[in-house]
């Protein structure tokens, strides 16, 4: 029997791609840089499955260019970068990496919230640059993260994860904004009031932003928005950029309509904003909040799990259109 080729479009741990080699015919890219959309097509040319981030572009286009793929099988959450619908009507199966990812992904919001109210990286800066000549009493003196209002934008897992961080570590208030509210018993778990999101904007100390970026969702929080929040208040994004509107934030962070803002993603990343490379009171990461090694391999191997599920007649276990495995 002729085995099916799979491209595994980014450098992934070698013992991972292993199991991807013990039944398939697997073509590599190796290289740092991610393929460019007209190389991607060309490396996907008899594929019938392909193990992407959250990085590649899965659209109607490459589809149609593409007539033997029947898997995508990406190892992000998000899949914004992927036409759901489009691979439906073909009949390509899309799965994405949920769970594996919430804890670290939690510890890492929490970590760039705390460092964005306590104004660690600008310290750090500070020090580094030579700049300590005395102590002072109101040096980087930033805001508290225990006992305050902790806001969250998006209640899925990850938001979850974080809220019961707030609550039960750092004695913090939570109010939330979601599409539909948790049930009661969710609620009273992790202390989270739902509110509108004018509400929710106007009561945070601390907003954290984890909610999936679709075209409802494209610039949720703008100049308008970010004009409730507290002036002492900080924004942290670790959802998708796009969600916030960059220059607007730009723009409030320095006029000092809000304190600070963390910011994990970014509107046309890996390119960063240079007016918000020039403020002092934002803390900047590469899109690393799911980055530590035990999860970067579990998200990974489920990704794994689910190529060898959709090309082998299984069920893979976590498929967008699992209607499309029935058919
Ligand atoms: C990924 C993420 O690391 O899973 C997601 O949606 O944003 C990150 O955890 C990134 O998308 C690369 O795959």
């Amino acid at each position: 029997m002729t085995r099916a080729t799979v491209l595994v479009a980014r450098p992934v741990f070698c013992d991972i791609v292993d199991r991807l080699r013990e039944r398939f015919d697997v073509r590599t890219h190796d290289a740092d840089a991610p393929l460019s959309q007209p190389e991607l097509i060309a490396a996907l040319q008899g594929c019938a499955g392909v193990f992407i981030t959250g990085t590649e572009k899965i659209d109607a286009v490459l589809l149609g260019a593409c007539p033997q793929l029947e898997a995508v099988c990406s190892m992000a959450v998000g899949y914004n970068n992927i036409d759901v619908p489009a691979c439906t009507a073909r009949g390509v199966v899309v799965t994405n990496a949920p769970g594996v990812l919430t804890e670290t992904t939690a510890d890492f919001g929490f970590a760039l919230m705390m460092a964005t109210a306590r104004r660690l990286a600008e310290s750090e800066r500070f020090l580094r640059e030579g700049r300590w000549k005395h102590w002072g009493v109101d040096m980087f003196a930033g805001g508290d993260v225990h006992g305050a209002t902790l806001g969250i934008l998006g209640m899925g897992r990850i938001g979850q994860a974080i809220a019961r961080r707030g609550h039960g570590g750092f004695d913090m208030k939570v109010a939330y904004h979601n599409r539909s509210p948790l049930a009661p018993d969710v609620e009273a778990s992790i202390g989270a009031t739902w509110m509108s999101l004018p509400d929710l904007l106007r009561a945070a100390d601390h907003l954290v932003i984890v909610t999936p970026y679709t075209p409802q969702t494209h610039h949720l929080i703008g100049a308008g928005q970010l004009a409730l929040m507290k002036p002492t208040a900080t924004l942290t994004n670790i959802a998708r950029g796009g969600v916030v509107d960059d220059a607007a934030l730009a723009s409030a962070l320095a006029a000092g309509t809000i304190a600070a803002a963390g910011l994990d993603v970014f509107e046309g990343e890996p390119t960063v904003l240079p007016e918000l490379l020039a403020l002092r009171n934002v803390v900047l990461t590469p899109h690393i909040a799911s980055a530590s090694v035990p999860t970067r391999r579990a998200m990974a191997n489920l990704a794994v799990d689910n190529l060898i599920a959709a090309l082998t007649g299984g069920t893979p276990p976590t498929a967008l259109n699992p209607e499309v495995c029935k058919r």
